[in-house]
């Protein structure tokens, strides 16, 4: 495929200023009439002729003002729409109408049909596949839209901004007009028509705009969205407390799709959610489904500003938005719940995700250079790392200068399509600070390393800090970066000390020290004792730590450290190391200890009552089995690591039994289902401690009782797990799974972690599982929901199976793959990045995964968004 590279980057000849299509959708095919008022750039060659992207179309006409066109005055491919002899100077207009299948699209990708519902998907290139046009990010127009059809099959008719217009036209059939006085970009345009349920509320923003709030559901699941509504209505207040950032149109709906390729899209005015991030009650949905749909909806609602009214001047700039958004949708529930919980939980999500993509074959930069298929860069880099370098900004800048670079950003790009550099630009200048060296974060791709040193002599503390940046799969550079290490130094008796650090030295601002050079060093002097170090607080930068503290200081800090995080972080790292040892030494034949000293320190965070409940829910919970396996990081054995992962599991179960039958029996909360953020907490330490309890008994009984007992799905989904997990061959673990589907047959999103929770089941038979789960009536390859549940499920939720010694989960993952690649290229390439570890396992696997790999690109039909994902890989 052809390569896009970011220094070929030039404005178009034509500016677009208007849109006005015109959609007639039947029952069999679409018709769409789109007029653009379009001008040529001053300065551009006069007898330039137009050239329009398209992708998969069939033209039906062309028109010049009023005059039809015929070829030679345009050519016209399915790819491409080529216009000549058009007028040098002056507006004028172009309308084409082309003749789509939306029943027939199965990509997804453009307008297609989900459940009977038109809807669109634009992001990144899909409007091509509506209309020829200028198809890029730095395109803004205006647009109007109308949209005609039966009013039998589609009482609802929405597109982007205000409604304008709406009425009969006979025959069964009725219009509505849609008008966005935004100029956007054509993957911001959207439109969907249905027969759907509507939640309405109001919102009024802080200068007194009364908003019009629609939330649409498949009929009779509109009182689902009631959850949404509500983190609607708190994204909405947040972006003005914290930001200032006011809503800018008198209606805001969303639609709740259940095929989508995506969590959920940005679109002006009218954002499209898959129905997983919408639609919730306590008797369907999880507690992880709450926080996700809370974090998705405020994403959305955030892009408004950060994507919207500033968006992308190209696709290379994808971070300028997303690692921006997430960063601001990280901070609106890290305010809304807990910090410490939520900050723990998105670093645990960038070491599962962005951390083996940065140090595999997939690795490239938070701002890529070049790209064959940009759908495959909607990644874990550049949208949690690209948050991360946002955090990285506001940690060196500081809360205030922060918000006033924020404040600069809005005020001088608001209706721009911006760059990072112009991004940056605003905080070096709201900051007074250069950020030159800051913005290698953004082109050097990799993990770094920092290795941290400490010496304690006379009352002075002495902290060696040295980075170092290796060349990965990317090519990128390896200078040194700017590091904003945030630390304390800790008394035995767990409180921060105030040390002065000696002159000389890195910078350090407060309790940030800013490592700008290879190594540095740091004296503090004239402490009384010698203090415990605890580096890289709230995780301030997205580096690999290498310190060689001492075991007494890292097991005192896991216990007593005053800052929530670093009690999380010294805890997991020294679980994260036994368990990296102990697999090592089983792959050797061997067997490693759990030190008992940090066995006790998890027993005792289980009923530490200084700690919140979901903090030491996730205290006691063990790294997974791909986390380890990235910790060991070459030559693994995965059965190893599951052996040494279980190992771990039953010391734990057996030397803390009594304690966590203490905690767990300890009332309940009574009252009724609540989300919020204590109740949620208490579910997690009661569901987290079923596990250990259940392996300490050697009986389901617990996990029956608590299936039983439960009167939501969390409590239930948590049980029923670790019964199918665990207890697979028992004929009640079976009951359960029947009982639980009966319940919830009719309930595609139930239905979906019925199948994920067989898909995941760690034993070298979730292959075969998985290939029955595929036969059963119920799955749907072409729902990428369900593919995900199944496929996903076995080929990232399943490392032992997965990587099978015999290769059969290899093989099985990359058949379906072709399968899912002839109707979703894109959500088959997402999948297919499962297999980005493959060369950190032992020989024999590696050759295993690489054949698969070969079978798969040997494949002449692969679509190139697949192709590109295979061939890097394998590269
Ligand atoms: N823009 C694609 C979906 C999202 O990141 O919100
Ligand atoms: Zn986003």
């Amino acid at each position: 495929g052809q390569v896009i590279r970011l220094e070929d980057y030039r404005p178009t000849d034509f500016a677009v200023h208007h849109v006005d299509l015109v959609f007639r959708l039947g029952s069999e095919t679409t018709e769409i009439e789109a007029r653009l008022t379009l001008e040529r750039r001053a300065g551009t060659d006069p007898a330039a002729p137009l050239v329009l992207d398209g992708d998969d179309l069939t033209l039906t006409g062309v028109w010049l003002g009023d005059e039809a066109l015929a070829p030679p005055r345009f050519d016209a491919t399915p790819d491409r729409l080529t216009l000549r002899e058009l007028p040098a100077a002056g507006r004028f207009q172009v309308t084409i109408a082309t003749r789509l299948d939306p029943a027939g699209n199965t990509q997804l990708m453009g307008l297609y049909r989900s459940g009977g519902v038109w809807c669109t998907q634009c992001e990144a290139e899909g409007f091509r596949r509506i209309t020829y046009f200028l198809d890029r990010p730095d395109v803004l127009a205006t647009y109007r839209v109308r949209v005609e059809a039966d009013r039998a099959a589609a009482p609802v008719l929405l597109s982007n901004g205000n409604p304008q217009d709406a009425g009969d036209l006979g025959g069964g059939r009725h219009f509505a007009v849609w008008d966005d006085p935004h100029p956007k970009p054509s993957y911001l345009f959207a439109l969907v028509a249905g027969d759907l349920d509507v939640l309405t509320d109001r919102f009024v923003t802080a200068s007194g705009r009364d908003v019009a709030l629609a939330i649409y559901t498949e009929t009779g699941l509109s009182a689902r969205a009631a959850y949404a509504m509500d983190a609607l209505k708190r994204s909405m207040r947040w972006d003005e407390a914290r930001f200032g950032r006011e809503y800018d149109l008198d209606i805001f709906n969303i639609v709740a799709i259940s095929d989508f390729n995506m969590g959920a899209m940005e679109n002006k005015g009218l954002n499209v959610f898959n129905h997983k991030y919408v639609l919730l009650d306590p008797d369907t949905a999880t507690d992880g489904d709450y926080a996700g749909v809370e974090t998705v909806i405020a994403h959305e609602y955030f892009h408004n500003w950060t994507g919207n009214r500033i968006t992308c001047r190209d696709w290379f700039q994808l971070c300028l938005k997303e690692g921006l958004t997430v960063y601001r949708d990280q901070e609106f529930s890290a305010d809304e719940r807990s910090a410490a919980v939520k900050r723990i939980a998105s670093v645990h999500g960038l070491k599962a995700q962005q951390f083996p993509e940065d140090q595999g074959p997939l690795q490239h930069p938070v701002r890529p250079t070049r790209y064959r298929e940009i759908n495959n860069f909607y990644t874990a880099t550049v949208y949690e790392k690209g948050a991360e370098l946002v955090r990285m900004i506001a940690t060196i800048l500081g809360a205030e200068r922060f918000r006033a670079g924020m404040d600069l950003y809005f005020a001088r790009h608001d209706g721009d399509a911006a760059t990072m550099e112009d991004f940056l630009a605003c905080f070096e200048e709201a900051g007074g600070i250069d950020l030159s060296q800051f913005a290698l974060w953004y082109h050097q791709a990799g993990t770094p390393t920092l290795t941290v040193r400490e010496r304690f002599e006379d009352g002075r503390l002495t902290l060696g800090l040295e980075q170092d940046l290796q060349r990965g799969a990317a090519g990128t550079g390896t200078q040194p970066m700017h590091i904003p290490v945030r630390f304390g130094l800790v008394s035995e008796g767990g409180a921060d000390l105030v040390a002065e650090p000696a002159a000389g030295g890195a910078e350090i601002d407060g309790d940030v020290i800013h490592l700008t050079t290879p190594s540095a060093e740091i004296v503090f002097e004239g402490l009384a004792e010698r203090p415990l170090v605890s580096v890289l607080r709230g995780f301030s930068a997205p580096v690999t730590l290498r310190f060689e503290q001492r075991q007494e200081d890292r097991l005192r800090l896991a216990r007593l450290d005053p800052d929530a995080f670093s009690r999380w972080r010294a805890l997991t790292d020294l679980v994260g190391e036994h368990l990296r040892n102990a697999s090592i030494a089983r792959a050797a034949g061997e067997s490693a200890a759990f030190d008992a000293r940090i066995v006790d320190a998890i027993i005792a965070s289980a009923e530490d009552e200084r700690l919140e409940p979901a903090l030491r829910a996730q205290m006691i919970a063990m790294p997974g089995e791909a986390e380890i396996a990235r910790l060991v990081g070459q030559n693994v054995d995965p059965e190893a690591v599951h052996e040494a992962r279980e190992a771990a599991l039953t010391t734990l179960a057996r030397r803390g039994e009594a304690t966590f039958a203490r905690v767990h029996e300890a009332p309940a909360a009574t009252g009724p289902f609540s989300p919020d953020a204590a109740a949620v907490g208490r579910r997690a330490l009661r569901n987290a401690l079923l596990l250990p309890l259940s392996i300490a008994s050697g009986s389901p009984d617990l996990a029956h009782a608590a299936f039983a007992a439960s009167d939501n799905m969390t409590d239930r989904l948590a049980a029923l797990t670790l019964l199918a997990h665990r207890f697979a061959t028992e004929a009640r673990t079976r009951s359960a799974l029947d009982a639980f589907f009966e319940r919830y047959e009719r309930d595609a999103l139930v239905i979906d972690k019925w199948f994920t929770l067989q898909a995941t089941a760690p034993v070298p038979e979730a292959v075969e599982a998985a290939e029955r789960l595929i036969g059963h009536p119920l799955f749907q390859l072409a729902n990428p929901n369900r593919a995900r549940a199944v496929i996903g499920g076995l080929a990232t939720g399943n490392q032992r199976a997965f990587n099978r010694a015999d290769g059969a989960g290899y093989r099985w993952v990359a058949d379906q793959l072709v399968a899912l690649d002839r109707l979703n290229p894109q959500t088959a390439a997402r999948l297919a990045t499962a297999f980005r570890s493959w060369r950190s396992f032992e020989p024999r696997r590696q050759s295993l995964a690489m054949e698969a790999l070969r079978s798969l690109a040997a494949r002449p039909d692969l679509s190139r968004d697949l192709a590109d994902i295979v061939e890097r890989t394998l590269a």
